[in-house]
């Protein structure tokens, strides 16, 4: 692809001498955008300041943490919502050149908010890709072309619009924008069977540091490495995702399946830990665990509840069932045999009988306020470890863990096939989360909470590092929210994150965005100029 942007030096020495120094940053902004853009596609509708009347409702539009939008949160200068691929290409060069610090946001789900909110740079801007959901699909050749702004939904209803035996294995939860979800893995329900969404990736389109549209052969094979895995928004804008489809049966099986306290909960989840990263890789079997109150009681108990698909039908179900974990009790009963596209709906919660067609709303059904935190586990709890989180768990209002099984083809991969490194040895990943309604008045008693949660389960979890997934962003991790720029800090939450994958990725990212152009509180950081570019030049001088 060839850039419409001219670098010719004439023409930035005339952008500059016609920005006024006392013109707003949006004037500046649009000045720029409307230099450098393609005139056939207009850009102006795309511009929204806080004076436009739908600012808010754009801002919050595909915003999951509510957190993020309490009205002390820093809000952006504008919000550009670009039309084509070009003017993704614009927005980098103008902010670049205009030192305006940007926010990319696709689907908006990110914990910590990093798409909308900048805590550490004022002011900043935010460009939201929600206008460029593209999907094309081609079952022939066993892969699509998805556009950044689509949700993982909507890839997921284009490949049943044509086929009954394909899929793809990404998130559970369909509101997701590939854009941010497959950067940082994306696991789902088919992990076990196909590995993530950044496992199955084959080409990709992404605006550089420069403002140059690359493919893969154009990026090289580092950064087509780095972008499937090492998290959003450190080493470009990802404009286009080409997916390699995988084969799926006509019919699935699903089940839920919930046991208290009181039916031996925490007997079986024990045994759960051993069982569930081994058993047929076809089972993925999840389990949501929260306190609740159970029939008349009014004191609340722990509930377990098992959430599985199953790709086959329900007698092959339930004979691998009663082979492998017969102490769930699983019956006949408990088994809905239904399509592919009906497991996904199924598993993202959606009621019985919703039609498909809902994934294209494209919108998420889940708002909160949360915080959230991840571990690997390596070696099955101890019962008694289990019970000292129940106890800890009945102490919150909203808590929830999800634990989602590993083995498989997850353990097939090597650690640095991808940034993503959590694979063979993990047993499962927990998800901690702690939900609430009523703003920020008892936020920090939440977080207190979760932080002490954290610091007991310790013991129990992967060591040296402690693993943690970057889509479950967490700013607690080695950070301190004050110096987004210090290496030091950074390998802690990188060593997390990546283990030993974090030094490519810190290598990849000094040679492509040396300066920093994409950043964020936990952003892959370049070396630091000193030891890196006076090297650069040395080199220079000796050719
Ligand atoms: C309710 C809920 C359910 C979830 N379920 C799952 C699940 O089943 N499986 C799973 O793996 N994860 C899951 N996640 C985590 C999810 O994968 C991450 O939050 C992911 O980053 C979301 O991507 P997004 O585009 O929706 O979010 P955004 O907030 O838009 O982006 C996330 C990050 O990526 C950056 N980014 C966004 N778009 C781009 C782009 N085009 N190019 C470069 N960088 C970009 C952002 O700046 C930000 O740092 C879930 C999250 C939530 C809130
Ligand atoms: C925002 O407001 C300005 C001035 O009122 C208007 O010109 C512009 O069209 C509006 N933008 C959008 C996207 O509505
Ligand atoms: C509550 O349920 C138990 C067992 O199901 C039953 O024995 C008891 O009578 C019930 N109590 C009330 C108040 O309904
Ligand atoms: C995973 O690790 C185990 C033990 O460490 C080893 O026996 C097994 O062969 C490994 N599996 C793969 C697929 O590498
Ligand atoms: C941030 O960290 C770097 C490296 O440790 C240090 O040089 C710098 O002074 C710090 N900045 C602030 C504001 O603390
Ligand atoms: C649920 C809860 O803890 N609510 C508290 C929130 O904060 C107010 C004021 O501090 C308390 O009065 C509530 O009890």
């Amino acid at each position: 692809m060839v850039s419409p942007i001219s670098h010719l030096v004439t023409l930035i020495l005339l952008l500059s001498v016609s920005l006024a120094a006392s013109a707003s940053l949006e004037e500046n902004f649009v000045q720029c955008l409307s230099f450098y853009s393609d005139k056939a596609a207009p850009f102006y509708a795309s511009i929204y300041t806080p004076q436009n009347a739908s600012f808010n409702k754009i801002l919050e539009s595909s915003a999951q943490n509510l957190r993020y939008l309490v009205p002390s949160a820093p809000k952006p200068e504008l919000i550009f919502t670009p039309l084509t691929d070009s003017h993704v290409q614009v927005a980098v060069t103008c902010s670049k050149k205009l030192g305006i610090h940007l926010r990319i946001r696709s689907g908006g789900h990110d914990y910590e908010g990093l798409s909308y909110v900048s805590e550490v740079e004022s002011p900043f801007i935010i460009v939201d890709l929600s206008k460029l959901r593209a999907i094309d699909v081609d079952i022939e050749d066993n892969t699509a072309w998805i556009q950044a702004g689509a949700t993982i939904g909507e890839v997921y209803y284009r490949i049943y619009e044509k086929s009954s035996v394909h899929g793809f294995p990404a998130g559970l939860c369909t509101s997701l924008g590939v854009g941010g979800h497959i950067t940082g893995g994306a696991y789902g329900s088919m992990m076990r069977k196909y590995g993530l969404g950044a496992d199955n990736v084959v080409d990709a389109r992404i605006v550089d540091a420069n403002g140059q549209i690359l493919d893969r052969e154009a990026m090289g094979e580092d950064l087509f490495w780095a972008i499937r895995g090492g998290g959003g928004a450190s080493f470009g804008i990802l404009l286009w995702w080409k997916i390699k489809l995988v084969p799926v049966p006509e019919t699935v099986t699903v089940f839920t399946v919930t046991r208290s306290l009181e039916q031996d909960a925490t007997k079986i989840l024990h045994r759960w830990q051993e069982v569930a990263p081994y058993i047929d890789e076809d089972l993925f079997i999840r389990v949501i665990i929260q306190p609740a109150t159970v029939g008349n009681k009014t004191e609340r108990t722990i509930t377990t509840s098992y959430n599985a698909q199953f790709l086959g039908g329900a007698d092959r179900l339930l004979q691998v069932m009663k082979e492998s974990f017969p102490e769930l009790g699983l019956t006949k009963k408990d088994c809905l045999e239904t399509s592919w596209i009906k497991s996904v709906l199924y598993i993202a919660g959606y009621p019985n009988d919703t039609p498909p067609e809902v994934l294209l709303q494209g919108k998420s059904t889940f708002k909160n306020y949360f915080k959230a935190k991840s571990d690997f586990v390596r070696d099955p709890i101890p019962e008694t470890g289990l019970e000292g989180l129940w106890q800890r768990l009945l102490e919150e209002d909203s808590p929830l863990m999800i634990w989602n099984p590993y083995g498989g083809m997850m353990s097939k991969f090597s650690e640095s096939d991808i940034p993503f490194p959590h694979r063979n040895g993990t047993l499962y990943k927990i998800q901690y989360l702690t939900l609430w309604q009523d703003g920020d008045k008892n936020a920090s008693k939440h977080e207190d909470w979760i932080r002490k949660l954290y610091n007991y389960m310790t013991p129990y979890v992967s060591k040296f590092p402690r693993e943690a997934y970057v889509n479950y962003r967490d700013l607690d991790l080695g950070m301190n929210k004050k110096n987004s720029t210090s290496y030091i800090q950074a390998t802690a939450w990188g060593n997390m994150y990546f283990k030993d994958n974090f030094n490519r990725l810190v290598k990849i990212k000094t040679k492509v965005d040396p300066d920093n152009v994409f950043r964020h509180e936990q952003s892959i950081p370049p070396l630091p100029v000193s030891s890196m570019r006076l090297k650069d030049k040395k080199c220079k001088t000796w050719e």
